[in-house]
């Protein structure tokens, strides 16, 4: 038994890994029946939020949009979405993109335990462009092209790849031994979390070792390479921010 004082979580000026050990709730007005844990927000110093939602049979999750867009993705169990006239159940994998700008949304009628992962980020219109609709998919894994020639390496994007998107959500599965080619240095934000393995990820030069349930926050140009670790692949959910002009300069 580890002492009480123990904790794999860390927040730093440009990354955090966020255990589940640590989590403290929130209540957020219109979900009820619930624990929200927020794992990443402005406060951190990010340009994006993440939260991981736990219900109960009796929990629901309704509001309406504002300046953000919202991405709810079922981490496991199954819960009823309506967004608009369309409602849908989502059962684990399976995920709904609510556009910004005053869209409702209702997720209802969860099993008991279902978890729901979040990430929101201000929507950032494109001149010439119409905003995105609502968009619903499923993780597929015979939808996940191999990463840069390295067939240890697969990426499923969620979301369509068109201009008027200004966020991603992919996922990424490594094969036992896969990493990432080279440490990557990029203006791109990040926010994950690891659906499943384990893995060490090298983080602005500190090695942190990671597994299921853990999230990460990476902020634009925090150094980032993982490599898998153990006999099962490890697999992420993460959000990139993309697709507008890099700078106000
Ligand atoms: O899309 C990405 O930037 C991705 N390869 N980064 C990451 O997984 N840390
Ligand atoms: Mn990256």
């Amino acid at each position: 038994m580890l002492p009480t004082s123990f904790t794999r979580s860390v927040t730093r000026r440009n990354h955090a890994i966020i255990a589940p050990d640590g989590y403290i709730n929130s209540t957020v007005p219109g979900w009820t029946g619930c624990t929200v844990n927020v794992i990443i927000n402005e406060q951190m110093g990010a340009r994006l939020c993440q939260t991981l939602v736990t219900l109960t049979d009796a929990g629901q999750l309704t509001g309406e949009t504002q300046a953000s867009q919202v991405f709810f993705y079922v981490v496991s169990g199954q819960v009823q979405a309506t967004i608009g006239a369309d409602s849908r159940i989502l059962t684990t994998g399976k995920f709904v993109y609510v556009p910004a700008g005053g869209q409702a949304y209702a997720l209802k009628n969860p099993t008991a335990g279902t978890q729901v992962l979040t990430f929101h980020k201000v929507y950032e219109p494109l001149a010439g462009h119409a905003a995105p609709g609502v968009c619903w998919g499923e993780k597929d894994d015979s939808r996940a092209p191999v990463y840069m020639n390295d067939e240890a390496l697969r990426i499923q994007e969620l979301l369509p790849n068109e201009l008027a998107f200004d966020m991603a959500v992919n996922i990424f599965t490594y094969q036992p031994g896969g990493n990432l080619p080279m440490v990557e240095t990029h203006v791109m934000e990040h926010g994950l979390l690891y659906l499943q393995g384990s893995a060490i990820y090298l983080l602005d030069q500190q090695w942190y070792p990671v597994q299921q349930g853990d999230s990460i926050w990476m902020a634009p140009y925090c150094q980032q390479w993982a490599a898998s670790i153990g006999k099962e692949p490890s697999v992420y959910i993460y959000y990139k921010n993309v697709n507008r002009f890099p700078t106000v300069i």
